[in-house]
């Protein structure tokens, strides 16, 4: 239990900011992470830790890299980090995107086990250390963010030994045979059980990192949901990460939003529309998808110019080659299905490849009557639930190798490699009535709402035993949506 201030340590800060010809900007980044965890913090202010990567985030921070955030409602202090391009280049290119993330979503042939990527992710993990250090005192728990950090919990163990550190991994944690082609497992996995809590978004991750641990560390004790090692214990648990149900709600309904979703559907002069939206990454399964909607159009001819697909596919990581040779890939799909199908007054793919505002993916979510949500997989997938959150008619199809698929288990569930069975899926999403679909996505909704990002926190918090003063204040309540 703690008294103390939220500490929390990601890589990619909460607000960014940029200069261009006009001034400074600030701008929040795509990302689940972010998403998830900014309404989060509002509540229970306390400290954010992150990389500074805005070419203006100096200017806006002082000397210790500190500035109070949301600028116009300052609930909270983000404390930047300095990393100079190859720190940058070496420790989040290279070791997180290049090592990390490929290994742990089954893509082991694109990892780039470079002992230089290893030295500098080890060198920033201790530059994190050292800004924690800084910031938190014995008393507050503190919270590390995802991959980037895998040594942390150990050096920090090793400086406030009886902390309450914990860990979330927000994508796969993949089988000990994949796991183990990374050269530095052993360090990584040491550096993961310094902490008292270890959360992954499904039970198969976690039943994955138990037998890791187990055929690295055969002496260690291992149950069902802890670790017993070197004289210490780290729980671990599955917590499935959800949305901030309330404000998306709030958010999608909003009369402006309405009026203008109305003029897009009705210019758009198409009876349905599909959807994806997801950052231009391989793991989401852009490319399968299209070959499914060419499959869906060359084996359903009536739908010609009745419905069209749109993709947004935000841009992400474009320094790694791979990202750039999958966006030609997916272009060049696009670019054949649109000329194999279009009509002078249809479009059967519209493909948006640059970041849209939040009000317009809002929009698109209004009017889809479809959305396609099939990654190769997923640590969880936050698309899926504000899918079901802002369309009350709509159809969710989802991946079964999503985290998300594990509790939304009554959307239509598709092989994302099965191109075939996903030409089915759309053909059935696309054919049913407006009751069906409204009793199709009821309870998905319902499962969002009750499982909403509070529910998350407060379930984390409870098993990792810390109770915030800030979130007791309001008499011993629990956080909740619009508190
Ligand atoms: C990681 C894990 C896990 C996307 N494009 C735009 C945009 N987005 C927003 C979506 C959603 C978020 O970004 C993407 O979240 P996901 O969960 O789908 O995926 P990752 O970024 O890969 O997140 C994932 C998550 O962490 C949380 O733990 O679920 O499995 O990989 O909110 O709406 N938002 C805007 N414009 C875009 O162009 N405004």
């Amino acid at each position: 239990m703690s008294d103390g201030r939220l500490i929390v340590v990601s890589n990619r800060e909460p607000y960014i900011h940029e200069r261009n010809k006009r001034g400074i900007r600030c701008k929040t980044p795509v990302g689940g992470l972010v998403t998830a965890l900014d309404p989060v913090m509002q509540r229970v202010r306390g400290v954010w830790i992150a990389w500074g990567s805005g070419n203006a985030d100096a200017e806006m921070a002082d000397e210790k890299g500190r500035l109070q955030v949301p600028e116009n409602n300052p609930r909270y202090t983000l404390r930047r980090i300095w990393l100079d391009p190859k720190e940058v280049n070496e420790y989040y290119y290279g070791f997180s995107n290049r090592v990390i993330w490929p290994v742990c979503h089954l893509f082991q042939e694109k990892a780039w086990l470079l002992p230089e990527y290893w030295e500098t992710y080890k060198k920033v993990n201790q530059r994190f250390v050292d800004a924690t250090l800084e910031e938190a005192g014995p008393e507050d728990p503190i919270w590390l963010q995802d991959v980037h950090f895998s040594l942390m919990p150990s050096a920090l163990r090793e400086e406030l030994p009886d902390s309450n550190i914990a860990l979330f991994w927000h994508i796969p944690f993949p089988p000990w045979e994949t796991f183990s082609c990374i050269p530095w497992r052993r360090e990584m996995l040491e550096g993961l059980l310094g902490a008292n809590l270890l959360g992954f978004h499904t039970s198969s991750y976690v039943a994955n990192f138990l037998n890791t641990v187990q055929k690295e560390f055969p002496e260690a004790q291992i149950s069902s949901s802890a670790i017993r090692y070197k004289g210490r214990t780290t729980r671990v648990r599955p917590f499935p990460i959800g949305i901030d149900y309330v404000n998306y709600r709030a958010l999608s309904s909003r009369e402006n939003i309405r009026r203008r979703a109305n003029q897009l559907r009705h210019k758009m002069n198409v009876q349905q529309i599909i959807l994806g939206v997801d950052r231009l990454d391989y793991t989401k399964g852009i490319l399968n998808r299209f070959l499914a909607f060419e499959r869906f159009l060359d084996t359903h001819p009536r739908y010609l110019g009745k419905v069209s697909f749109i993709q947004v596919a935000s841009p992400t990581r474009s320094a790694i080659s791979e990202y750039r040779e999958m966006k030609r890939q997916i272009e060049e799909t696009v670019g054949r299905v649109n000329g194999k199908f279009q009509r002078p007054q249809w479009t059967p793919v519209i493909y948006i490849s640059r970041h849209v505002p939040t009000d317009e993916i809002m929009m698109l979510y209004r009017i889809a009557d479809v959305a396609m949500v099939t990654p190769i997989i997923d640590g969880m997938n936050l698309v899926a639930k504000e899918y079901v959150t802002v369309n009350d008619n709509g159809v969710l199809i989802l991946s079964e190798f999503a985290g998300a698929s594990e509790e939304m288990e009554s959307a239509i569930i598709v092989n994302p490699y099965d191109v075939e069975s996903m030409a089915k899926a759309l053909e059935k999403a696309l054919s049913m009535t407006s009751e069906e679909r409204a009793r199709h996505i009821e309870p998905l909704r319902k499962l969002v709402k009750e499982h909403d990002i509070f529910w998350w926190l407060n379930t984390f918090l409870e098993e990792w035993g810390v109770k915030m003063e800030s979130l007791e204040a309001s008499g011993g309540q629990r956080i909740v949506a619009g508190a």
